[in-house]
């Protein structure tokens, strides 16, 4: 079995020291060992972004990709070969500011990913402006007075765009984020773990400490309860508590590439084309 250090590439972490992107780091290079999934067969597609920056860290196969649009280019490369493993990762700018479209439509659709979500508050590369899921009121360089906006609950709204697989995790916690993202991986449909990951450069509100004093495990709920579900979705704005876990579970539900019949016997790689391309492509090479 492979060991977390062993998806390491001869390329250091650029993150800022204390920065929350070393324990999803951490985590996920556990979940991927874990799994034992031999690594020429897991994909990740990344955004841009410090969380995104992980590309060039990470020793999988990797696409680092557009601002916004890790979850396009994992849906087309599991739809291209649905015998990778598929994983896209970014920011909460990226995934629900700018790539906010390709959320919803990844959740209603059902593609058989993961979608980790490294979930700071603010736009970190980019040196500290207000992103979709920073708190109302939060001062940052493109709000000097406070964010006016309220933010995006990112549970509630993947609950509300049908995603079969919703849970929360957090960087300081690395066990317990490593088992969620097994979970997501593992999971037959579209899995998405929101996970809250301090900026310590940037984001002086959202710190480590914040979370500590607010995060408690979910032991025992139902995960097949949508009401119920929704409601503690909501429990973080209600009462300033926050739920780690799974949310929500559904398996039932058919993934995307299997109700396309041109996929049903094999992958579409591994098809042959009806016609030949070479010589409109000759001209290219
Ligand atoms: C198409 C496009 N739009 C905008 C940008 C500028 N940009 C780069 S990173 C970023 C935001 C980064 O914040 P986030 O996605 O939350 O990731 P973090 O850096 O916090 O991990 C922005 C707006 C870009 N590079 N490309
Ligand atoms: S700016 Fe923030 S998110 Fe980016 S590397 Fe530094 S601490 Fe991490």
């Amino acid at each position: 079995m492979k060991k977390p250090n062993d998806f390491n590439t001869t390329h250091e972490p650029t993150w800022c020291p204390g920065c929350g992107n070393f324990g999803l780091w951490g985590a996920f290079k556990q979940a991927l060992a874990e799994l034992d999934i031999p690594r020429h067969k897991i994909f990740g597609s990344y955004g841009i972004g410090c969380s995104s920056n992980g590309a060039n860290f990470t020793k999988i196969n990797v696409f680092h990709g557009l601002h916004g649009r890790p979850l396009p280019v994992a849906e087309g490369v599991k739809m291209a070969n649905h015998d990778l493993t598929v994983i896209a990762l970014g920011g909460d700018g990226d995934g629900f500011g700018e790539g906010g479209n390709h959320f919803m439509h990844a959740c209603r659709a059902n593609h058989d990913i993961a979608y980790f979500v490294h979930d700071n508050q603010i736009y970190g590369l980019t040196t500290g402006q207000t992103s979709p899921t920073s708190a109302k009121g939060i001062k940052s360089k493109s709000n000097p007075l406070g964010a006016i906006d309220r933010p995006v609950n990112p549970i509630a709204l993947a609950l509300s765009l049908g995603a079969t697989f919703v849970a929360r995790g957090f960087t300081g916690d690395i066990p317990h984020l490593a088992k969620l993202m097994k979970a997501a991986i593992k999971h037959k449909g579209f899995g998405f773990v929101d996970i809250l990951q301090p900026c310590f450069t940037f984001n002086k509100h959202n710190t480590h400490q914040y979370f500590r004093e607010r995060v408690y495990k979910l032991a025992g709920n139902d995960t097949s309860d949508f009401d119920k579900a929704q409601k503690l979705a909501r429990e973080w704005d209600r009462e300033d508590k926050i739920p780690l876990g799974i949310f929500f579970q559904n398996e039932s539900e058919p993934v995307f590439h299997e109700q396309l019949p041109q996929l049903t016997k094999e992958t579409l790689i591994k098809k042959k084309l009806p016609v030949n391309l070479k010589p409109d492509f000759q001209s290219y090479i």
